[in-house]
């Protein structure tokens, strides 16, 4: 008997282990797929966007759990992530629910980085947003 409770226990311990894990991988996450981090690119550059745990629609479109990608190009602050996100040439909207973007950039270092918009193009609660990556776009 002990010897079953003890194997009981160790059961429960792994499916709660388990549903940590489902738990912690439920969460949405953005991120750059290409091109990877340090990467030595040319321009125009192909950007692929990734979205985990969440879906894409288009802006306007209210549905749970989506959002539209934004790109932000060599912008050091976030901007405010409690209103629409700005639109100009560092914060691009890519409110057709596009995945990918080819974009010009000039000789040198840039930063890159996504953060996700809901229909009203402001960012979810939390935040739902890549790292930044950093490439060099060649001569
Ligand atoms: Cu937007």
């Amino acid at each position: 008997m002990k010897r079953l409770m003890q194997v009981t226990a160790g059961v429960v311990l792994v499916l709660c282990g388990a549903v940590a894990v489902l738990a912690e991988d439920a969460q949405p996450r953005a991120y750059i797929i290409a091109p990877l981090n340090g990467a030595q690119v040319t321009s125009p550059v192909t950007i692929k966007f990734g979205l985990q745990n969440m879906g894409v629609a288009p802006a306007g479109v209210e549905r749970a759990n989506t959002g539209h990608h934004h790109l932000l190009i060599d912008v050091a602050q976030l901007p405010a992530l409690d209103k629409p996100v700005p639109t100009d040439e560092y914060h691009r909207h890519f409110g057709g629910g596009q995945t990918e973007t080819r974009i010009e950039l000039t000789p040198g270092i840039h930063r890159l980085q996504l953060l996700l918009g809901d229909h009203n193009h402001v960012p979810h609660q939390p935040p739902v947003m890549s790292e930044v990556i950093t490439i060099e776009v060649q001569q």
